[in-house]
């Protein structure tokens, strides 16, 4: 028996992952969570179904190849079993006409030290993606004594769940903007949300983005669910589409993270990492002006990188300027192509889930003799 499931935070050394796919992905049709984040002017608009054969293999051609450079750094790699995404998901609560991928994993499944918790999304059109990674999960649960499986209280995704009338055609960016200052999101607290990718791990702290996709009882649950842990709450008012943390807040090592310059943590919630003795250093401006098409995602998946240890790190290979910074920050880097995977759920980091990193439960702010805004 061995041990199978270990990692505390994204940049001790990475020793096995997992890697998502992009067969049967599909745009999913619009429903009262995800038309809060398609932008008016996207012509992915009122389109839904499969997307077109030739991105999925375009797509997959990168994923296999982000396998495969870790697994030449000795990573070890799995890969999860795609369901047929274009199917309807029918519930005693709703019903929506398809489903939408498995290509990225982080938002389906947080690791937080020897467990896997199965995220409660709140996306109808995900429902089942979680169904892609049992076969992964049932296998470290056989071989890994210690793996804690669990999952989190499954949403029933009800109307009560989403705020109506919230989505307004006419709104504009400066509105949205507005709404995210005000903490103002389409999902309500009827329930518990959250992806995994609103998470972000730094040992003993938990910090957890409230944005569209993660809401305050979440937080309320992981605080009761882990009593020796911090819960913080962090939210990022530049941003008008405040979906998961990885484009906004990455940590490239202990005491060091990049922040968006566009989505500034606010000055009061910056004071637990300076008293700590944190640095937070602004993002690179991404390289390009306009994601790739039927992308849900902004041009700041450049700073969606995968650090690999705490002086390795992968970024998009056309990411110029940040290729540039990570070397003046100190990191070794891995550029590797990427971007015709964007579309199917986002960049490099969103397209993998921890499994293994060496490394334990540090507490990286020990200095706590100040008031705290963030802790929940
Ligand atoms: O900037 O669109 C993308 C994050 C995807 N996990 C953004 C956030």
């Amino acid at each position: 028996m061995t041990k199978i499931v270990n990692s505390w935070n994204d940049f001790d050394p990475l020793k096995h992952v997992i890697v998502g796919r992009a067969d049967h992905s599909c745009v999913p049709p619009e429903e009262p969570a995800t038309s809060e984040k398609v932008p008016v002017d996207s012509p992915m608009r009122g389109m839904w179904g499969p997307r077109p054969l030739e991105t999925v293999e375009k797509a997959n051609i990168q994923l296999d190849n982000l396998a495969r450079v870790l697994e030449e750094r000795g990573v070890k790699v799995d890969r999860p079993s795609p369901l047929n995404w274009n199917q309807p998901v029918n519930t005693p609560d709703f019903r929506t006409d398809s489903m939408m991928t498995c290509m990225p994993p982080r938002d389906t499944l947080l690791t937080i030290g020897n467990e896997i918790i199965e995220a409660a999304m709140s996306f109808r059109c995900r429902y089942w993606e979680y169904l892609a990674f049992r076969p992964l999960l049932s296998q470290y649960f056989e071989q890994d004594p210690n793996f804690l499986w669990t999952q989190a209280p499954r949403p029933r995704l009800s109307d009560k769940s989403y705020k109506h009338n919230y989505y307004d055609e006419k709104i504009s960016i400066e509105e949205r903007l507005v709404r995210t200052a005000n903490k103002d999101f389409v999902t309500t607290e009827e329930e518990i949300l959250f992806d995994a990718a609103d998470v972000l791990r730094l040992g003993k702290d938990l910090f957890i983005q409230h944005g569209l996709t993660t809401n305050r009882k979440a937080m309320e649950w992981f605080k009761r669910k882990y009593p020796n842990f911090r819960i913080h709450a962090v939210n990022f008012p530049g941003d008008p589409y405040p979906i998961h943390i990885d484009a906004t807040f990455v940590p490239l090592r202990p005491g060091l993270i990049i922040n968006n310059p566009h989505r500034k943590l606010p000055v009061e919630q910056r004071k637990i990492f300076e008293k700590n003795g944190w640095q937070i250093v602004d993002a690179a401006m991404p390289a390009h002006k306009e994601p790739p098409p039927l992308c849900y995602s902004s041009v700041w998946l450049s700073m969606n990188c995968l650090v690999l240890d705490h002086k390795t790190v992968i970024v998009e290979a056309s990411e110029t300027n940040q290729l540039e910074q990570m070397d003046k920050l100190g990191m070794n880097v891995i550029p590797i192509h990427f971007r015709d995977a964007y579309a199917f759920g986002g960049g490099l980091h969103c397209s993998t889930a921890d499994v293994y990193r060496e490394g334990s439960c540090e507490d990286y702010f020990p200095v706590q003799d100040f008031d705290d805004v963030t802790r929940v």
